[in-house]
């Protein structure tokens, strides 16, 4: 049996980062549904993000995206975070907007784009070292159309370059999370596009560049309590990108589609020893929220990721250890199904009860009053949104 009172600490302890991005307006391609309230400013996406923190307990920290979330002095917002209290976290950057970047960002062909797309994310280093960040997330969009349209291995090489100078740049409490896609938007080849490929630049890089798992971002049936287990034991699992997908890079809800693969990969995690906050895994939640209220969905996100951690938490160890060593398949298998079949919900909220929360956090944020004012307050200006 797992102890109880230890679980309870460890769910305590969990920490999960919520985009800014996320409490914007966003859509598809065909349509953007605009939402009453949603942020205008930078600030208001941090306002929503420590509301977030205020009914969950576990997400106090918040991941900008530049130059969406661009502001004149970005140690005043750190400051302004800090008010509110949460604190800004990894500085994505955005070399994937520019017209300039249609042939790719720090892979294109003109050394001169080359050159603006790393001048962009060393500048998001001068901007994390203004707010204190340690994580520089970097994801290209940059990849190739059509067989032959660039040459595959020079392209590598542009990649490899850039990264240098981007790592070379960083102070010493500060390090590169590494993001791979498999597709989108280019559709013949992506210059990163799976952990391998984002795991040997690291390696190439040095200790402070680790791999950040998309979760959205596999072929589908991808085994990816695989690539977690693996890269924990390499030490270069560096963060998580979470959402939830049905078909490609949905960014829909973190278990909403598939929460036994969340369990699967919250259970490596937990074997790996990695949950600690201490041992340095940015858990962070990469989601945008087309249709339903931004807010409530991502304290619904950040649940879904604790009832996940629960469960991995509960999993009988000693019982699944002599189980794998007495070669037995059914009774291996059912340890772990019992835990994910426990209905952590109650235990959940004992551990909100217990760390002064509403056991039930969407039911508070829909009392407090909040989702009201923000409708009432937030009218006029520009609203922020993905690619706003
Ligand atoms: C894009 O598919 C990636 O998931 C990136 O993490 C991206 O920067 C993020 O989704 C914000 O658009
Ligand atoms: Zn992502
Ligand atoms: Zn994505």
């Amino acid at each position: 049996m797992a102890d109880l009172a230890a679980v309870k600490r460890a769910l305590a302890a969990q920490r999960i980062e919520t985009p800014s991005w996320a409490f914007g307006n966003s859509g598809t391609r065909f349509k953007v549904f605009a939402q009453a309230g949603v942020p205008r400013t930078p600030e208001e996406k941090i306002a929503d993000a420590a509301t977030v923190h205020k009914y969950t307990g576990i997400a106090p920290t918040v991941a900008l995206h530049i130059p969406w979330d661009k502001v004149d002095d970005y140690a005043a917002l750190g400051e302004y975070a800090a008010s509110v209290g949460v604190g800004i976290g990894a500085i994505n950057t955005n070399v994937f907007q520019d017209d300039d970047y249609k042939l790719g960002s720090v892979t294109n062909p003109d050394p001169g784009i080359r050159r603006k797309a790393t001048d962009h994310l060393l500048e998001a280093v001068d901007i994390m070292d203004a707010t204190g960040s340690q994580d520089l997330k970097l994801w290209f969009s940059d990849g190739i159309n059509y067989p032959g349209q660039d040459d595959l291995r020079n392209r590598q090489d542009r990649l490899a370059a850039a990264l240098r100078e981007t790592y070379d740049r960083l102070g010493d409490n500060q390090r590169i999370l590494l993001e791979y896609k498999l597709f989108e938007p280019a559709f013949y080849a992506t210059d990163i596009p799976d952990w391998g490929t984002s795991y040997a630049h690291c390696i190439e890089l040095g200790e402070k560049a680790t791999v950040c798992i998309d979760t959205g971002h596999h072929a589908p049936g991808t085994n990816i309590e695989f690539i977690v287990a693996f890269l924990l034991r390499q030490k270069k699992l560096g963060a998580f990108d979470f959402n939830s997908r049905f078909y490609a890079d949905d960014d829909l809800m973190a278990g909403a589609a598939d929460p036994f693969q969340l369990f699967r990969i919250m259970y490596e995690i937990v074997r790996g020893g990695a949950l600690d906050p201490a041992y340095g895994i940015n858990f962070m939640l990469d989601q945008c929220h087309n249709i339903e209220a931004k807010i409530p969905a991502i304290i619904r996100s950040v649940m879904n990721i604790q009832e996940a951690t629960a469960k991995a938490l509960l999993v009988d160890r000693e019982a699944l250890t002599k189980a794998q060593n007495d070669g037995d398949v059914l009774e291996a298998n059912a340890v772990i199904m019992d835990a994910y079949n426990t209905d952590v919900r109650p235990l959940l909220g004992e551990v909100r009860a217990d760390a002064g929360l509403d056991p039930n956090p969407i039911k508070a944020y829909r009392e407090s009053g909040y989702q009201e004012q923000i409708v009432k307050d937030r009218v006029g200006g520009e609203q922020a949104g993905w690619g706003a």
